[in-house]
């Protein structure tokens, strides 16, 4: 398969920052060959947030995900390398830690019990269309 260099949005949510993981998020996105480009720590404003998560706007866990995102700092990753958008979600997992696979960021650091599944480390763009946008929100 040829070489696609991609740029992706990665965001270690509050839970992953508060756990002091954000050393082993990077560090299992760099052993994977991709590339930090930039980075920032970030207390997200309620208006970013909202923006950021627009297409889960009406849904029953928009309001309690919003507010989870705005419980802390975060750390915003700009990260490159060959198909790393759907690459790192690969990485990081399904979306529920409880029944994600052992090997990804979620199934091996996320807590399985006595937390909202919003308490999932980290977030990644799903396409290359969500990567430009969630970067130009982040970083621009
Ligand atoms: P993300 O956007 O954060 O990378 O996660 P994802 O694609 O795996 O999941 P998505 O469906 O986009 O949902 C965004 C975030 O909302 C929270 N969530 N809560 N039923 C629920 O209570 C529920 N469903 C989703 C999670 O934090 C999820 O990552
Ligand atoms: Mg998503």
């Amino acid at each position: 398969m040829s070489t696609t260099v991609e740029e992706t949005l990665v965001l270690v949510k509050p839970d992953g920052v508060a756990r002091n993981l954000t050393g082993e998020i990077l560090r299992r996105i760099e052993a994977k060959g991709y590339s930090l480009v930039d980075v920032k720590l970030v207390q997200a404003e309620r208006s970013l947030l909202t923006q950021h998560y627009a297409e889960h706007e009406g849904k029953p866990f928009f309001g309690p995900l919003v507010e989870f995102m705005e419980s802390g700092p975060i750390v915003a990753f700009r990260v490159a390398g060959n198909r790393v958008i759907e690459g790192f979600r690969s990485l990081a997992g399904t979306t529920d830690p409880s029944t994600a696979a052992p090997g990804t960021i979620r199934g091996d650091l996320g807590r399985d019990w006595g937390v909202a599944v919003q308490q999932n480390l980290v977030h990644g763009s799903d396409s290359p269309e969500s990567a430009a946008r969630e970067l130009a929100l982040w970083f621009d």
